[in-house]
């Protein structure tokens, strides 16, 4: 396995892969957005990279633009320390939000998500509403769903099955799983629903427990947990 592969670049990216581009460009995967800079992974290392201004002039909105989780070619410099990325691979997925305002645009979510987990908490924060206008989103951007719902510490298991029962009645297949982050059984049971070399985005508000799972999952403190962001 290359280390392409294991950042997720599987078939469906090699058969669209325009070989007369990567005789010139090396394909890599971005992994951050910051205006029009970004930073892309070879899964090697992490590397600083720029758009030529070519693409920048020929891209009529956002969607023309890379997203988080995007393969692109890009041309690489100083020992591979920077990037300079024209073109962006087909996308399997991508997810997105209208931008607010008057014009019709898009926020760029992530692209080449597998799967996106919604995330609520078990207590004030759960709400079928918000969950439905998620699915919305995810089914438009072609990805597969899967519900993880919070802090089950807080509140009875009576009340946890009736609000598994409820999200069954709108989404009868869907992965539900209930997990406290205060529990390591129950963050070993989330770990199992992982496979490698897929892709997932964690979706939800501020406070329903995204950043501390992900830190129990990679056992670090790569990100900060904060009260409220
Ligand atoms: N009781 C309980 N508290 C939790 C649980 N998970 C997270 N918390 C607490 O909830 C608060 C918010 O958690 P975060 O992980 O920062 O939430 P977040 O989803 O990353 O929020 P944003 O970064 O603002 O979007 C912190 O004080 C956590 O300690 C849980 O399973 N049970
Ligand atoms: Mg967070």
């Amino acid at each position: 396995m290359n280390n392409l592969e294991k950042l997720g670049f599987d078939n469906w990216f090699n058969d669209k892969d325009d070989l007369t581009k990567t005789a010139d460009f090396k394909i890599a995967r971005v992994i951050s957005v910051n205006k029009n800079s970004f930073v892309v992974s070879n899964g090697v290392k992490e590397i600083y990279a720029e758009l030529t201004g070519k693409f920048l002039f020929n891209s009529e909105d956002s969607l023309d633009l890379p997203a988080v989780g995007d393969w692109i070619y890009a041309q690489l410099f100083d020992e591979d320390e920077l990037a300079i990325i024209h073109d962006i691979l087909p996308r399997k997925s991508l997810l997105k939000r209208k931008a607010s305002g008057k014009k019709v645009d898009y926020q760029l979510i992530a692209a080449n998500i597998d799967t996106a987990i919604i995330m609520q908490s078990l207590d004030s924060n759960f709400n079928l509403r918000r969950l439905e206008r998620y699915l919305v989103m995810i089914n438009e951007g072609k990805i597969t769903p899967a519900i993880f719902l919070s802090k089950s510490d807080l509140i009875g298991k009576e009340e946890i099955e009736q609000k598994k029962n409820d999200i069954r009645k709108i989404l009868p297949d869907v992965t539900i799983a209930v997990f406290s982050n205060n529990n390591q059984s129950d963050i070993e049971n989330i770990k199992t629903f992982f496979a490698p070399f897929k892709t997932y985005c964690l979706l939800g508000s501020s406070g329903v427990g995204k950043t501390t799972l992900l830190n129990n999952l990679v056992h670090q403190d790569l990100y900060k947990t904060q009260p409220i962001r």
